[in-house]
């Protein structure tokens, strides 16, 4: 393909945007709002991330598209069944993010467990020249739920395994070579688990997936983690289930309606809240970065994108 029109949907970090910018026939979306009802037809590829997605408008008024290079794994926010309806291809980032993503899963289990956080502020606070922290919750040795048992949550598993923690696991179908214990019941793993991290995707069948009647049954000693997508969790029926003390707590990296949180939330020492981090490393991220450029590339010079969905 002779120097194809690339359309960026947001901004990236500026290394990624100037590379963007140098390389290729580039429109920035966000300073050319016009541009796809005036002149979509002129877009051959879409480079965007989980975030910003391609919506199902977005692709209709692209008529000449024919790949979506998207940063991140997750794609949920990206109108799958449209474009592959009519021939578009799509690429993500996975794989180079797992070691990261799994990292922040045990580092939110840690943290939520033994309320790091919460006693980190308590020192700046002042508050220990007062007192000693309460006590926490053990983490080793304790029972994990893994729902969704991709390459992340394969990864969450390997490394819990260093912590001697017995590990199910639940998804749509056994996974018989994983040497886990599959769990068919999502209810059942979630009573059985003191701690139950979410790492499947997101999007319509995975929507409120974790509901009041899950988060009862995780328990007044269970914690929630969540490094998958915000939309698993019904946040309400958690909040008003962490606020109650029906759930022991919650570690949580993505949220419904980011970058909002609930503020109820913030003042709960057995909440660790953080801002969607979890491939947010500088080695992460540059991988993330060069794979969406050799997909790219790839698909302008073979029309084959490196790691199709
Ligand atoms: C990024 C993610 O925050 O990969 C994903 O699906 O959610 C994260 O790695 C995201 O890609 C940034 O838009």
């Amino acid at each position: 393909m002779s120097r194809p029109t690339v359309l960026q949907v947001g901004r990236f970090p500026p290394r990624f945007n100037e590379r963007l910018q140098r390389d290729y026939q580039l429109v920035r979306l966000w300073e050319q709002k016009d541009f796809l009802s005036e002149r979509g037809a002129d877009i051959d590829i879409v480079v965007t991330s989980a975030r910003y997605g391609c919506s199902a408008e977005q692709l209709a008024q692209m008529p000449n598209l024919k790949a979506i290079c998207s940063f991140g794994v997750g794609y949920d926010s990206i109108a799958v069944d449209e474009a592959k309806a009519r021939g578009i291809v799509i690429s993500t980032t996975p794989d180079v993010l797992n070691e990261c993503v799994a990292d922040t899963a045990i580092g939110l289990v840690i943290d939520t467990a033994r309320q790091f956080a919460a006693s980190d502020r308590h020192v700046r606070q002042g508050k220990w020249l007062n007192g000693q922290y309460p006590l926490t919750r053990k983490v080793s040795g304790k029972k994990l739920g893994i729902v969704g048992f991709g390459r992340i949550g394969k990864d969450i598993a390997k490394r819990a395994t260093g912590f001697d923690m017995e590990i199910r696991y639940h998804k749509r179908r056994e996974d018989p070579d994983s040497g886990y214990r599959f769990e068919a019941d999502l209810k059942a793993l979630a009573t059985w688990a003191d701690f139950l991290v979410l790492a499947c995707p997101g999007g319509a069948a995975t929507h409120h997936l974790i509901d009041a009647e899950i988060l009862a049954a995780l328990g007044a000693n269970g914690i929630l983690v969540n490094i998958a997508r915000g939309t698993v969790v019904d946040e309400q029926a958690l909040v008003a289930a962490l606020q109650a003390g029906t759930l022991g707590g919650a570690g949580l990296d993505v949220f419904e309606d980011e970058p909002r949180v609930p503020e109820a939330l913030f003042g709960m020492p057995n909440v660790v809240l953080l801002p969607h981090v979890g491939s947010a490393t500088e080695e992460t991220r540059l991988a993330m970065e060069n794979l969406v450029f050799d997909n790219l590339d790839a698909f302008i010079e073979r029309g084959e994108l490196i790691t199709p969905l």
